[in-house]
């Protein structure tokens, strides 16, 4: 739809940002923390720094939330370390971690601002992985159970915004990447990851059926990654192959939480394919119980599907180290392939810039799901250290949030319900895969990843715009917009992509 005027954001609309506790707390060992199987794969990113330190939220948190009052933020999605809140097999709920997260909420809620807390973002204590291997076995449903009661029964009474377990599908998606394959091989890797994903469905479904027993009034929603896939071409095959990488990405997860069963696509992919994802007698019931109240979506960047070449290797999508043009696109044989999309610039990660892809989300989502959606993340990563002025200038973040975030004010127009903006991040922290190399924050932190120096925190000039943002309720973009509102600012080829592409 074509918009005559900026969008009106809602009242009260949730403006804040996101974080994640392995990739901000720090204090690994502190306050009766135990390890957790992501703190053992950061340890494995090398050149990068691990989590033991990062941004050391733990002991700034006072100062972290103060900034985000000074900013005007309204929300503040962070996330539980299952390992500070049970550190050990014998369920003993940890006083001194409940007292970290009792602090960090009721000096939220002082500042004016609501919580949000994600329950599981990649940090299963190590406990957990030695007793049950992870995700392999169904004994980790009850201890799950166990850990996710205790969260709503120790912070229900105040925090009524709830999500069950972050971007499952990039977990199975980058399951080797992210730890969650550990040793196994790739033919292994393809089927077990089917018996995995369906025993964090059953998580996932435990923690929404909890949520709505003991949280009164409590809402509760995943958090899916999602990166819309845009056919290459409009050869017949391309459509198709863009559809097999939303269905293999995002849309069985999201079918699956929206409709509380698993979709045709992927029970006839399992016959195919030969994969049991060993479903038992009551899962189906249990998943069935599991209504959700809205979608947590994260929503970083597009990316383009074509018809795989068969002459290829499969490979997996990455850039490790943040240098413009090294992206390996993934190329799955028989299903699909990605590519660069030459119309939109990328980061140094090679991720793609795409504003129009939060609108394209948000409205894919709605006309599937029809459930309210709470932005929980979308970023710009980048190289940055302090300027000879001693500040930031991320002029590049102000445009892609200023860009992005009037996207989201465009789905809203068009009809999509959508009640919040959380950016990643607040502070800068550690990156999944950089260490912090790789920085989203608005506030700049100060430490690399060889020299810790002295941790002060640096508002970058993003916060001071976002600020104004916020305050004005989404009005004060600091710039004419009305070229998104009618597609008459077009999508020119890419610099780095003049070459390869003619118009
Ligand atoms: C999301 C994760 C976050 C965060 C972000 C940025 O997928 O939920 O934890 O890390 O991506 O990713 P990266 O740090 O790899 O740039």
């Amino acid at each position: 739809m074509r918009h005559i005027a900026d969008p009106v954001f809602p009242k009260n609309f949730f403006w804040g940002a996101s974080s994640a506790a392995w990739q901000v707390e720090g204090a690994v060992a502190e306050g009766g923390r135990t390890p957790s199987i992501i703190d053992l794969n950061s340890k494995t990113k090398k050149p990068f720094a691990d989590n033991s330190i990062t941004a050391d939220h733990y002991h700034h948190y006072k100062e972290d939330v103060a900034l985000m009052k000074e900013c005007g933020f309204t929300s503040y999605r962070f996330s539980i370390s299952w390992s500070r809140i049970i550190p050990a097999a014998d369920r003993k709920v940890n006083p001194e971690g409940i007292a970290f997260y009792n602090n960090l909420i009721n000096e939220l809620i002082a500042a004016g601002i609501t919580p949000i807390i994600t329950l599981y973002h990649y940090d299963m204590p190590v406990w957990v992985d030695e007793k049950f291997g992870g995700w392999h076995d169904r004994g980790i449903i009850d201890e799950f159970d166990f850990y996710v009661r205790t969260c709503f029964k120790e912070f229900g009474d105040r925090v009524k915004y709830w999500l069950s377990i972050n971007e499952q599908n990039m977990q199975i998606v980058y399951g080797k990447w992210l730890g969650v394959a550990k040793g196994l091989s790739d033919e292994e890797w393809e089927v077990q990851k089917w018996q995995i994903n369906h025993i964090m469905n059953l998580c996932h479904a435990k923690a929404v059926i909890a949520c709505h027993e003991l949280v009164e009034g409590g809402k509760i929603g995943p958090v899916p990654g999602y990166v819309p896939i845009y056919p290459k071409s409009c050869r017949p095959e391309d459509q198709i192959a863009a559809m097999n990488a939303e269905e293999l990405t995002q849309k069985i997860w999201d079918d699956l939480y929206a409709y509380r069963e698993y979709n045709t696509f992927i029970k006839n992919y399992w016959k195919e394919h030969n994969i049991d994802p060993l479903i038992q007698p009551g899962d189906m019931e249990l998943i069935a119980r599991a209504k959700i109240d809205f979608f947590a979506v994260n929503c970083y960047r597009s990316d383009v599907g074509k018809y795989p070449d068969p002459s290829y290797t499969q490979e997996i999508g990455l850039n490790k180290y943040g240098r413009k043009g090294e992206f390996i696109y993934t190329n799955l044989p028989g299903e699909y392939a990605l590519d660069r999309n030459p119309y939109v610039e990328t980061t140094d990660w090679d991720w793609h810039i795409d504003p129009v892809c939060m609108r394209y989300s948000l409205r894919y989502m709605w006309d599937h799901y029809h459930l309210p959606m709470l932005i929980t993340e979308a970023g710009y990563g980048a190289h940055e250290d302090l300027g000879p002025d001693g500040k930031i200038h991320d002029d590049y973040r102000i445009d892609y949030l200023r860009d992005y975030i009037y996207n989201v004010g465009l789905a809203i127009e068009d009809g999509a319900e959508v009640w919040g903006f959380n950016p990643w991040s607040f502070t800068d922290l550690l990156s999944t895969g950089n260490g912090m190399a790789k920085r989203y924050g608005l506030v700049f932190v100060n430490t690399t990843d060889d020299d810790v120096r002295d941790l002060k925190r640096y508002k970058k000039d993003s916060f001071y715009w976002y600020s104004k943002l916020i305050k004005s309720n989404g009005r004060e973009w600091g710039k004419d917009m009305s070229a998104w509102r009618d597609f008459t600012k077009t999508s020119p080829v890419a610099s780095d992509m003049k070459d390869k592409v003619k118009e």
